[in-house]
Parts: C-alpha cells; structure tokens; sequence
C-alpha cells in the first residue's frame, strides 16, 4: 500500500480485466435510490440495477432495518436438519408469486447454485420416476446460466467455457440461439421472426431419442448475452414440445424473475408454464446473496414418496436459507408488494422502449432491442477489435455520470423497478452525447 492510495492489486476481480480495471479503476463507496457513489462523492445513475439485482434501488429503509435487526436477533441457523421459522414463512410467500401448481422452494446463495441445483433436481427426479436413462440435458447457444460446471456446460458462451473445455459435464446439446438481427434488428418488444428455431429441438430429441433428455433450460431472455429476446411463440413452441416428450423444462429466471418484466416472472408476462425456475439477484434486490429454485410440486412429491423418513435429496448449501438472506427476502418482497413496483415496471416499459428506440439513427447503433424494464443497444463491431467500442462507451456513461452494463459491443439496461421517467431520459441523452462526441 503506498501513502493514501489503497492498492488494488490483491483482490482477483470476477469477470473483469483486472489490469486494465487497476490502471483506471471505477469504483462506487456508497448507493441510494437510483444512484451510486463513487469515493469522492460523485453521483452515478443506476442504469442497470447493480448487476441487474438491485430491483427496489439502492438502500430501501426497510429492508436495511430488517436486515440489521436480524443480525443482532440470530446469526446463523444450520438449515441441515434444523429450521428457523422465517425460513418456511418467506417459502410460502414466494410461493404465492410463482405460477399455479410451483409452490416448493429450494434455497441457494446465488444464480450459478440455483442453476447447478435444478439440473441435479431434474436429474434426479428423472430416476426417482423410474426413467434413469434420462440423463441428457439441453441449454441454448449464448445462454448464460451462472459459473458451475452444470452451468457452464448447458450455457453457450464460448468465452466462458473455452478454459474449461475438457471439462463440461457429459451428454449436454445446445439449441440455436434466437438472435436474428438481420430479419428482427429494432424490433419494439418481442420479434416477429424465428419461432421456428424452437424446431430445433426436435432435431436434438430425434438424434439422442427423446427417452434419454431429461431437461430442457433456457434463460425466458438472455441477458448476459445483450439481452435477446425470444421471437412471438418461440417460448409456448419449446414447452409444446417438452411436453410432448415428457422433458422438463426449466426456466432460468435469475433475471426476468422479481417484476423485470412487469409481471412476477417471465413465466406469467409470456404465460408459458415451466416445471422448474431458478432465481436469484432480485429475490433479495441484490442485498444479501440468496437464490431460489422453484419447483413443481409432483416433482416434490416424487421425491417425498419413498417410504421411511431418509434424506431425499442429497445436496444442500451451508448457507441455504441464511437468515440474513431470508430477512432481506421478506423485507424485499413486503417492498415490492407494498410499493407495486411490478406494476411500476410494467408503466414505466413503454417509456424505457420510447426513449431506448429514439437512439436509432445514432453513430454506429446497429440495434435496439427491449421487453419490459430490460434493453440493449448494439453497435458496429470496430473492425478486428469486437468489444473495443462497447468498452469505450461504457467508460465514457460513467464519467458522464450513467452505469450501463456492456457486453461486447452491445450495452443493455436493466434499472431498478423504483426509476422515474427523467432517470430514462437523463440516461438515454447521455448515451446520445457519448455516441455522438465517440464517433466525431
Ligand atoms: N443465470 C442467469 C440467467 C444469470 O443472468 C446466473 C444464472 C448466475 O448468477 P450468479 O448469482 O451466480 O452470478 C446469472 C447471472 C452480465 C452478468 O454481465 C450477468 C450475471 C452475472 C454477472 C454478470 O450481464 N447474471
């Protein structure tokens, strides 16, 4: 450490280029409402959540009180055996937001447990049924479904699994991915084009035989990948088709879950019925790490039917159903509930496209895609460094005082539900300055 300056060089930054980060770091000390702080107290507007968590904004008072009140009533409660009522109370609650028939909870710490938990639900329930030759599972081209190695082997981007390679758990396909930019660029909502990639999936049951696929997972949208939207029926055709096969399908709602699009989850704003959804990131807006799988409850009660009282599922987290986390899980949910914020994210939709579709027309905007409180605005490649344009804009918004999130050359949106029309166009003008003065 030299004089005041702290050194950045222990901490090993997540998904960051941590040289590039430490020679011109970003750093934010202090957040709330609709805004970060960096160190020396410089206001940023929160376009992206956090890291698309942060659904009520930043430092909601109740769910900080409640937060607090529960460190000092218990810490810790071991959840292998042992319950602590709040525990089974936040369960029933959600279990009130999920679709009919959903109503049994799983508790992680985060995206990538949820996922890995669900494959090993879905593998499980597959031989507790008496179909253990179901074993096979599909993911999607450009899905991100957290860093497990069950995640990293049905998500499809490359960059996260090229280090990996020999190492992805085996028997695993990869639909195409929904992306058209030629037949759908600056769609308003969902596209027109490409229910017919949901096909694929046929081809994939035929060639493996639909007797050995035990699941099917698909992010409802993807939003790592820039949020890509599925095409008008693409949703409904794979859950067709699961059905038909008798696979199940999960939804991997970490994102679209908790009022992103208006509604509890993806699952309701496009009315297509999962068996299976992971969450995470908003279940607590971000405070405290927590994620939740839901689950049907024949799936359960396959499991609960084995005669005697023995474990029925042999996988758990030391931290599942922390109280710090169910605190903040209930105290988050009473906000949402208490304030609509779903419902405010449904309002405020048509002024996020509105502002976001403005845009076209703009230096190097190349797209412009939106479904609810989430969009993304791709731009030109520049030729022979894909994502050099991207990370330049993004540096440029923070020190114009706007957090987006960049993945390659496409930035996408994802505010908390608390946003007000003047944040949308405060930080769409500001994109507008940046585009402009980047391509003078
Ligand atoms: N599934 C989905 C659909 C996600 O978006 C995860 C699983 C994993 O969650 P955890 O909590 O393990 O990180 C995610 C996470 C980005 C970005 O760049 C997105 C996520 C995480 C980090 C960065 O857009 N989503």
């Amino acid at each position: 450490m030299s004089d005041n300056k702290q050194s950045l060089e222990s901490f090993w930054m997540p998904f960051t280029g941590n040289r590039a980060f430490k020679k011109n770091p970003r750093l934010v000390a202090r957040a709330k409402g609709m805004f970060y702080y960096t160190p020396d107290g410089r206001e940023i507007l929160d376009m992206c959540a956090g890291l698309w968590c942060c659904n009520a904004g930043h430092g909601h008072p109740g769910i900080v009180e409640a937060i607090q009140a529960q460190a000092a009533e218990m810490d810790y409660a071991p959840p292998f055996g042992f319950g602590h009522p709040a525990a089974f109370e936040v369960a029933e609650t959600l279990s009130g937001l999920t679709p009919e028939g959903i109503n049994h909870v799983f508790f992680t710490n985060s995206g990538s447990e949820s996922v890995d938990t669900a494959l090993k639900i879905a593998l499980a329930y597959q031989k507790e049924r008496g179909q253990p030759a179901r074993t096979r599972l599909i993911g999607r081209e450009r899905g991100y479904h957290g860093v497990g190695f069950g995640g990293i082997s049905v998500g499809g981007i490359p960059n996260n699994r090229k280090q990996f390679s020999n190492s992805m758990i085996p028997g695993v396909d990869h639909l195409p991915h929904t992306h058209l930019p030629d037949r759908n660029a600056f769609s308003r909502g969902l596209p027109e084009h490409g229910v017919e990639l949901a096909d694929a999936l046929e081809g994939i049951l035929t060639l493996h035989d639909p007797g050995n696929v035990a699941a099917v997972i698909v992010e409802p949208i993807a939003g790592s990948a820039g949020v890509l939207l599925p095409p008008k029926g693409y949703l409904k055709r794979l859950r067709e088709i699961c059905t038909r096969h008798d696979i199940l399908l999960i939804f991997d709602e970490v994102i679209t879950g908790f009022g992103r699009l208006g509604d509890n989850f993806a699952a309701q704003a496009f009315d297509v019925k999962p068996d299976i959804m992971t969450t995470a990131k908003g279940l607590t807006s971000g405070t405290v790490p927590m994620g939740a799988v839901f689950v049907r409850d024949d799936i359960y009660n396959e499991f609960m039917a084995k005669p005697g009282g023995a474990i029925e599922l042999f996988h758990g987290y030391t931290y599942s159903a922390h109280p710090l986390a169910v605190a903040a899980c209930k105290a988050t949910q009473k906000v949402y509930a208490s304030e609509g914020l779903f419902r405010r994210a449904a309002a405020m939709a048509p002024v996020l496209e509105d502002a976001l579709h403005s845009l076209k027309g703009e230096p190097n905007v190349i797209d412009i895609r939106n479904c609810g409180l989430m969009g993304a605005v791709e731009f030109l490649p520049i030729q022979g460094q894909p994502g050099a344009r991207g990370a330049e804009i993004i540096q440029k918004c923070f020190e114009a005082g706007v957090m987006v999130r960049v993945t390659g050359d496409t930035i996408a949106f994802s505010p908390p539900l608390i946003i007000e029309e003047d944040h949308i166009r405060h930080a769409v003008e500001t994109l507008r300055k940046v585009l402009r003065a980047h391509a003078a």
